[in-house]
């Protein structure tokens, strides 16, 4: 496969970004490559790169496209809304017909609030249960994910409901020290964290998708809603990935379990930037200018995210999610036909897919570190040369869409099968 324009592409890049890539996982280097593929446009399920070669792309840019690429009505929206102008620093009638429709599908969302990224929107709600309960310490899960906030940049402190350690350079001891990490479920653990630090919230990815997707067990959701009303802290939960995707009503839907505040994202934008946190009323009129909560920012609910988010929402319908359930589930059974024997545990739940290179059930952050990350890497190295493009990292999930059919589906499957065996000989 050419990869010429790439190659010098990056070569520029490198010189000029950090990684020569704008977001990390971008670079492919935990898959082992020497360069990313440059991407010269997407269309529906395919990517077509700078060299003209074609993939099929289970990546959708990690999420918000679950329309697949350029959309005709997205497209259609962002234009039209272009030709008014990109950007007022004012309200519009667009951001409310938004945050009608995350009402209406969320029952524990009564009011949102706009911002641009899963970041601000992790970043925003913690304020905000913070200034809500009075206290500070959360209670955050090891292995997911809630943005590149200081604060949720922790790693599990020495034993489990111990003080966080920072995660990266730069997040300071104390930064670090107000969020507790505790293993994907393990009822015992949160509930020893939650008496020992009265946290102002418990967060959860409520399907963590970043450490590859790993279900929550039977009654383990409805035990951090126990568990949080017990100790007087706040449920939070990020529907960044799950939101819009896994049910019409997220994940809250599909468990059954209602959230006091709710953070939002990717689908929500429709590929353009934008977020969004929410929650009952009573919590979020706490929010500037309404409370005394502060929290502002420049392009929040800006015209042309807007209008691609209410034009990607508009279009999923019961019977989109019930198509991209077949999808999905036809995705994971011929990923999961085409390892055979080998060591592989294919986890999904609707628009998520994670084949995990280990011989054991995944069900928390050590069991998807014990995977295969060179097999992995291998993997999908070689789905790339066959023209799948897959995560690349073991700990992210396959995001299915509207836009893949069963042809699609299958060139995956076949490619998935020789890959297999570039993997493991
Ligand atoms: P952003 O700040 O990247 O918009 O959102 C942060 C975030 C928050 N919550 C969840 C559950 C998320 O998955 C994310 C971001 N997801 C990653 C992929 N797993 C974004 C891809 C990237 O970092 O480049």
């Amino acid at each position: 496969m050419n990869t010429s324009e790439s190659e010098a592409l990056y070569a520029r890049a490198v010189e000029l970004m950090p990684g020569g890539v704008n977001s990390p996982v971008r670079a492919m280097r935990s898959i082992g490559r020497e360069h990313p593929i440059f991407v010269e446009r997407g269309e529906g399920a395919e990517l077509v790169d700078v060299d003209g070669n074609r993939y099929v792309d289970w990546v959708c840019s990690w999420g918000p496209l679950i329309l697949g690429h350029a959309h005709p009505a997205v497209i259609r929206a962002v234009r039209e809304a272009a030709e008014r102008g990109t950007s007022y620093g004012a309200p519009t009638e667009a951001e409310v017909n938004l945050a009608a429709e995350v009402v209406d599908r969320f029952p524990s969302v009564e009011m949102v609030r706009m911002v641009n990224s899963g970041t601000e929107a992790s970043m925003s709600a913690v304020r905000l249960a913070r200034a809500v309960t009075g206290r500070d310490t959360i209670v955050k899960f090891a292995g997911a994910y809630h943005g590149h906030v200081d604060g949720l940049l922790a790693a599990a402190g020495s034993g489990l409901a111990t003080q966080g350690i920072p995660a990266s350079p730069g997040v300071t001891r104390a930064q670090a020290a107000d969020t507790v990490v505790v293993p994907w479920n393990d009822p015992e653990a949160v509930a020893a964290a939650a008496a020992e630090h009265a946290p102002a919230a418990i967060l959860a990815e409520p399907v963590p998708a970043n450490m590859g997707v790993v279900t929550p067990e039977e009654g383990f959701l409805e035990s951090l809603r126990k568990c949080a009303d017990g100790a007087g802290a706040l449920l939070i939960l990020d529907e960044v990935i799950s939101g819009f995707r896994v049910a019409r009503g997220g994940a809250q839907e599909l468990y059954g379990v209602e959230a006091d505040l709710v953070i939002m994202g990717k689908v929500l934008g429709g590929g353009l930037p934008a977020a969004a946190y929410g929650g009952r009323r009573e919590l979020m009129e706490r929010v500037a200018p309404a409370g005394d909560v502060y929290q502002a920012g420049t392009l929040s609910g800006n015209p042309l995210a807007t209008a691609a988010g209410l034009a990607t929402l508009r279009e999923l319908g019961s019977s989109a999610y019930e198509r991209l359930g077949k999808l999905t589930d036809r995705l994971a059974t011929g990923l999961h036909e085409a390892a055979g024997d080998r060591p592989i545990q294919v986890s999904s739940v609707r628009g998520l897919v994670t084949p995990f290179f280990t011989a054991d059930p995944v069900r928390n952050f050590d069991g998807a570190s014990a995977c295969d990350l060179d097999a992995y890497g291998r993997f999908c190295r070689a789905l790339l040369d066959r023209g799948v493009y897959a995560p690349a990292s073991q700990f992210e999930a396959w995001f299915v869409s509207l836009a893949h059919d069963g042809a699609a589906i299958d060139r995956t499957v076949e490619a998935a099968a020789e890959a297999f065996d570039a993997a493991f000989e």
